[in-house]
């Protein structure tokens, strides 16, 4: 075998080689999770329903946002919780499209937090990724709305007071035509429900739980990579049809990952085209 054939990785094409490595902590989740997402735009490529030409990916600011600046496509790294705002202008202004967003719980629920409730409300054709670390990771380990109350941080040294935002339930409760959440201890789960939703049409929401074991792990003492790996790999569990209820996320009753809705609301796009006429 050559050696250069060797050197080449099967997701190569789909990545900016040169920018590689990547800037994340040894044990982070965020590499999985692209690898994952990559695995399920290849085979959508590779069955001739994605032309690779049409795809755009936006990231905003976060170490889970940065993902955008490693693949090799059209892509954005925009303001901080304007990836949405961002990629709904993409979106609009050409319809031909296929449009991902990537992001942290903060960055997506946190100051893009209005942003997330209308993109779903309104079933813009985007896909978002949520990658939930908990914390702000990138600027070393605030409180974010997902931190689990009682959860020490930089922000909150006596412990967090708040109760902590759903994302899952919050797209249930909008017009939204997907919403999954997988861990990055179950990659095939990622690779599937990424899948899937590149086949369907309007608001599309996936949230990724993550290891993160040098910010977050530090702060609930699990600073160790594959500690933290097998604590969170104990406590998810797949359901076949989870229920509102089974969004809850609970470190000590376990996490529940799954398809929590699947619909075919018209898109926005739909929508537009309706009043339009074309
Ligand atoms: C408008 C604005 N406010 C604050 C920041 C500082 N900032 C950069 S990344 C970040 C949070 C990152 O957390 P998250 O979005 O959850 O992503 P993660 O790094 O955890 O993947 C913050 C507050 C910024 N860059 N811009």
């Amino acid at each position: 075998m050559a050696v250069e054939s060797i050197n080449i990785h099967p997701l190569d094409k789909h990545l900016r080689v040169d920018r590689i490595p990547t800037l994340y902590c040894p044990g982070c989740g965020i590499g999985i999770t692209l690898g994952a997402m990559l695995r399920a735009l290849d085979k959508r490529i590779n069955e001739g329903l994605i032309d690779p030409n049409k795809i755009v990916w936006v990231g905003g600011i976060g170490c889970s946002a940065r993902t955008v600046f490693y693949v090799r496509y059209d892509a954005a790294h925009v303001l901080h919780g304007r990836a949405i705002a961002f990629a709904t202008g993409v979106v609009l202004a050409n319809p031909e499209l296929l449009v991902i967003v990537v992001g942290g719980d903060g960055d997506i629920a946190g100051i893009g937090g209005n942003h997330f409730i209308h993109a779903a409300r309104r079933n813009i054709d985007i896909i978002v990724v949520m990658i939930t670390n908990f914390v702000y990771a990138m600027t070393g380990g605030q409180v974010a709305p997902t931190t689990p109350r009682g959860v020490k941080t930089t922000t909150t040294p006596m412990g967090n007071p708040e109760p902590p935002l759903n994302a899952i339930k919050l797209v249930l409760a909008l017009n939204a035509n997907y919403a999954a959440r997988a861990s990055v201890t179950t990659p095939h789960y990622i690779e599937n429900f990424f899948y899937k939703a590149l086949g369907i049409k309007g608001f599309r929401f996936i949230e990724v739980i993550s290891t993160c074991p040098e910010i977050y792990g530090r702060h609930i003492g699990l600073r160790d990579p594959v500690e933290m790996y097998n604590e969170l790999k104990k406590r998810v569990k797949y359901k076949p049809k989870p229920s509102i209820e089974d969004a809850d996320i609970d470190w000590e009753k376990g996490i529940i990952i799954g398809e929590f809705l699947e619909r075919n609301n018209p898109s926005y796009l739909e929508l537009l085209r309706g009043v339009y006429g074309k």
